[in-house]
C-alpha cells in the first residue's frame, strides 16, 4: 500500500522489547564495513570486522517529498559496541542546505550528542530517555552509543530539502570523539581533527 504524502499520518513506537516503528518506509542499515575510516582505532576496528561485520546502527524513515515545508522524521537507533575504546556512533553529517535545523527526542539509552560548526565551535550534549534536543541550523551531528547493553534510540525530524554532507565529516571527523577511558565516557579531542585552515 502506497503511503498519500498529501493526507496526515501516524505511527506507533512500540516500547516493548527492541523498538521498531509499526510502519516505515526506508530501512537503513549500518554495519562496521560501512564505517571504514571513522573509527579512532583503525587495528582494532580491522580485527573486530574480521570477527563479524555488526550492525552499528539503522534508520527507520518515512517517506516525504525532499522539499522545504515538509518534516522528514523517523526513528534511529545506535546499538551498544565499542571499537577499541570508542563507543558505536552513527557517521554523521552536516545538512547540504546548512540552515536547516533538527530535533531529536530519546526515547530509550543513554548516549551523547556530538556536534560542531564549520567555524570549529563545538558541543557534545547527553541524551537519556525523555531528553529533547534541538540541533540548530549550521550543526553538524553525529549520536553515539555510552550504554553497555542498550540501545540508544532516537525519534528525529528535520526539513524536507536538508540533504546530508557526509563528506566534510568523513575527512577529518569531528573535533572530539566519545570514548570510555576507566569504565565511563570520556570527550576527548580527536587527534586527527584538523582546524578549517589546515583542510
Ligand atoms: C537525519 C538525522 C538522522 C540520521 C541518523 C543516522 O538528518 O540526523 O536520521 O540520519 O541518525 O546518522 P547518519 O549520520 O548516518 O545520517
Ligand atoms: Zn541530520
Amino acid at each position: 500500500m502506497s503511503t498519500d504524502t498529501k493526507r496526515p499520518s501516524t505511527f506507533e513506537i512500540s516500547q516493548a522489547g527492541s523498538i521498531v516503528p509499526s510502519r516505515f518506509d526506508y530501512h537503513v542499515i549500518r554495519r562496521l564495513s560501512d564505517m571504514e575510516g571513522q573509527f579512532l582505532e583503525q587495528d582494532a576496528y580491522r580485527v573486530l570486522l574480521s570477527a563479524e561485520d555488526r550492525l552499528v546502527y539503522e534508520v527507520y524513515e518515512m517517506q516525504r517529498p525532499k522539499v522545504a515545508g515538509e518534516l522528514l522524521h523517523g526513528l534511529s537507533i545506535v546499538h551498544p559496541g565499542k571499537v577499541g575504546n570508542e563507543y558505536f556512533m552513527t557517521k554523521g553529517h552536516y545538512h547540504v542546505v546548512l540552515d536547516t535545523a533538527e530535533i531529536y527526542y530519546c526515547l530509550q539509552g543513554e548516549g551523547h550528542m556530538v556536534m560542531e560548526t564549520p567555524d570549529g565551535d563545538w558541543e557534545v550534549a547527553t541524551l537519556r530517555r525523555d531528553t529533547v534536543l534541538y540541533v540548530p541550523p549550521r550543526w553538524a551531528h553525529r549520536s553515539v552509543n555510552t550504554h553497555r547493553s542498550e540501545d540508544l534510540v532516537t525519534f528525529f525530524a528535520y526539513p524536507g530539502h536538508a540533504g546530508h554532507d557526509y563528506v566534510s565529516i568523513e575527512k577529518q571527523g569531528f573535533r572530539k570523539r566519545v570514548v570510555e577511558q576507566e569504565g565511563n565516557p570520556q570527550v576527548i579531542d580527536n587527534p586527527r581533527w584538523l582546524p578549517p585552515e589546515a583542510r
